[in-house]
């Protein structure tokens, strides 16, 4: 049995470690996390209890929701979407924003549900997090920004002023992105680039600058 004011994580891997400590810090209890593969296959079960797989979020028993809190701790955002919406069918709730209390955030800036913002997060003016979106370690969110939902902006990137980030985005580890670009749904930017140009939708773009090369057809995750 869960006590009601913990918090469970769904997904197992690194990212719900990254995840477990900033709910800690922030004051929630964890207790567990829940990952259709097996405890020996996460890397979480090291740090925590596996409580089993998505499905129960559902009282086996009673068939109801089992009632506690509950964050999306994958990083991949295609993922991320696909575990999130499963939890939302099967409780009817959207998931809990955690933001780690070392990371900043403007009091214009609007943080939506199911958000993760990691240790050293800057969330400047104005900006606009989407729903089950991630600013992870270190990453800086500059002024007017928007970052849709379940996009991932990696430990070190940095969004300046007013770029718009459409959903299901990667933007990876230390990746730059020009002030005023706009980076289409579920493209990918990759780690190190620099975006000086638009990038379309689902299209992958590498390089200093970044040069878009493929269009990539997504799976559902
Ligand atoms: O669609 C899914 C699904 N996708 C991933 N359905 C279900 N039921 N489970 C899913 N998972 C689970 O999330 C996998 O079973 C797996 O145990 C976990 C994801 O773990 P993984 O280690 O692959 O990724 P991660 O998201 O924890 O970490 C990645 O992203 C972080 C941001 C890594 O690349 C980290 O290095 C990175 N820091």
């Amino acid at each position: 049995m869960i006590a009601r004011g913990a918090l469970i994580l769904l997904g197992g891997g690194g990212h719900a470690c990254v995840v477990t400590d900033a709910a800690t810090a922030s004051g929630w209890s964890v207790a567990g996390f829940l990952d259709d593969r097996s405890a020996a296959d996460t890397t979480a079960a090291r740090d925590l209890r596996h409580l089993g797989r998505i499905e129960d979020l559902v009282d086996a028993e009673g068939g109801e929701p089992i009632g506690v809190e509950f964050h999306v701790a994958i990083g991949d955002p295609t993922s991320r979407r696909h575990v999130l919406e499963r939890a939302r069918v099967l409780t009817g709730r959207g998931g809990t924003t955690i933001v780690h209390p070392s990371a900043i955030i403007s009091p214009s800036a609007v943080v939506a549900d199911a958000a993760f913002i990691g240790p050293l997060a800057v969330v400047n003016a104005g900006a606009r997090i989407g729903r089950g979106a991630i600013v992870n370690s270190g990453a800086i969110v500059e002024h007017d920004c928007v970052v849709g939902a379940f996009s991932h902006v990696a430990p070190g990137a940095i969004l300046a002023g007013s770029v718009r980030v459409g959903a299901a985005v990667l933007v990876g580890v230390g990746a730059t992105v020009r002030p005023g670009i706009t980076i289409g749904d579920e493209a990918v930017l990759g780690a190190g680039a620099v975006a000086v140009t638009d990038i379309p939708t689902r299209c992958r773009a590498f390089g200093v600058p970044a040069r878009p090369r493929t269009t990539v057809a997504q799976g559902p995750g």
